[in-house]
């Protein structure tokens, strides 16, 4: 079969990033070219409709090829993951799924000499001797967060695979990234998609980090289409193949409060750091992506302020029956 009518698997397809990936893929690549895979079932009618889509627990390595087999995939977008948050409470769950889920998808994709395989990692990866400002490509790797531990081993494995197999694995790590389509799956930047919603329909925000807390970010559009052109970059562009650095806005909780207010001047916000702050301040303020910008072109379109226009317009048309009146 030509390497182009096969067809590309997402894991992890019904969370933050898959929602809208799989959608952005199949106008692209056909319905019937993407297909999308998660271990919860209960997929919307708008992923069903609109292509195949199939239950797997990416820990099932078997089920993993099976699937890979019977739909002749020759790409996987590599998105099932335990966050930060939920990593915390749940470490073991967060080892298991992110290392060997991703070594199952990379030794099936070796198996069967797949063209590709994208894997996100994260800003996560940094830890408190990273230094935090305008964090670079290449420095010191020592997180302190169970998620951060699983996504440096992950790195380290895609560059295994890339220089043991040749296996062409690509991968970004993504700030923390806001969205309106889906809510985020229970990481520490999750509070920057939260504060939105709770905008419209409380007018009033409980915020788990303090007000000068300061991290980078990413709005979904910006990320989709950084993953997607680094997925048609060529190869011997990259550089990295365990992930490039990656940016498009860094602010504080505060600053994203105040935003707010000049588009809902009674809008309103307390500080109640909890365990989430640890995290949030062993991470970058800001990131370094000129190897990204230099090797596949990359370059972000949102900026705070179109950001935010462009969540309240969205969140209120898709809230607009359950916004409280007067
Ligand atoms: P998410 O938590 O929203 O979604 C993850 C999905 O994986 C969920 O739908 C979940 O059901 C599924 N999943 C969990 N365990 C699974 C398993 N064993 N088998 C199959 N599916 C399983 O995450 P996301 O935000 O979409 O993140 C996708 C990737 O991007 C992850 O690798 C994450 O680390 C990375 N990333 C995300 C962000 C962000 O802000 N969203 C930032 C940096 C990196
Ligand atoms: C999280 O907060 O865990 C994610 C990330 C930055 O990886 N959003």
């Amino acid at each position: 079969m030509a390497e182009k009518t096969k067809r590309i698997l997402v894991t992890g397809a019904l969370g933050q990033i898959g929602s809208e990936l799989v959608h952005r893929l199949r106008e692209m690549y056909g319905g019937d070219g993407v297909v999308a895979s998660d271990m919860r079932d209960r997929a919307p009618a708008a992923m069903t409709d609109s292509g195949p889509f199939e239950h797997l627990d990416v820990l099932d390595a078997e089920g993993l090829a099976a699937l890979c087999r019977q739909y002749e995939i020759g790409q996987v977008y590599h998105l099932a993951a335990i966050l930060s948050g939920v990593g915390e409470l749940k470490p073991d769950l967060a080892y298991n799924v992110n290392m060997t889920g991703l070594k199952n998808v990379l030794d099936v994709a070796k198996e069967m000499k797949m063209s590709r395989v994208m894997v996100p990692s994260s800003i996560a990866v940094f830890g408190p001797s990273t230094p935090r400002d305008n964090t670079p490509q290449e420095t010191l790797l020592r997180p302190i967060s169970m998620y951060g531990v699983t996504k440096v081993g992950g790195e380290l494995l895609c560059d295994y695979y890339w220089q043991k197999y040749g296996l062409d694995v690509r991968g970004v790590r993504y700030p923390g990234l806001i969205s309106h389509t889906t809510l985020p799956g229970g990481g520490t930047t999750d509070y920057a998609v939260a504060i939105y919603y709770d905008a419209i329909l409380k007018g009033s925000f409980e915020c788990f980090v303090s007000e000068d807390t300061v991290l980078p970010m990413m709005y979904m559009p910006d990320a989709l289409r950084a993953l997607i052109e680094l997925a048609q970059a060529p190869s011997q562009n990259l550089r990295y193949r365990n992930a490039y650095n990656l940016t498009a806005l860094s602010f504080s909780a505060g600053e994203l409060a105040s935003c707010i207010q000049e588009r809902i001047p009674d809008f309103k916000i307390i500080y109640k750091p909890d365990y989430h702050q640890e995290i949030a301040d062993s991470w970058p303020r800001s990131i370094d992506d000129s190897a990204a910008a230099a090797d596949w072109n990359w370059a972000p379109e949102y900026d705070l302020g179109k950001m935010t226009d462009d969540m309240l317009a969205e969140l209120r048309k898709r809230l607009k029956d359950e916004v409280v009146s007067g």
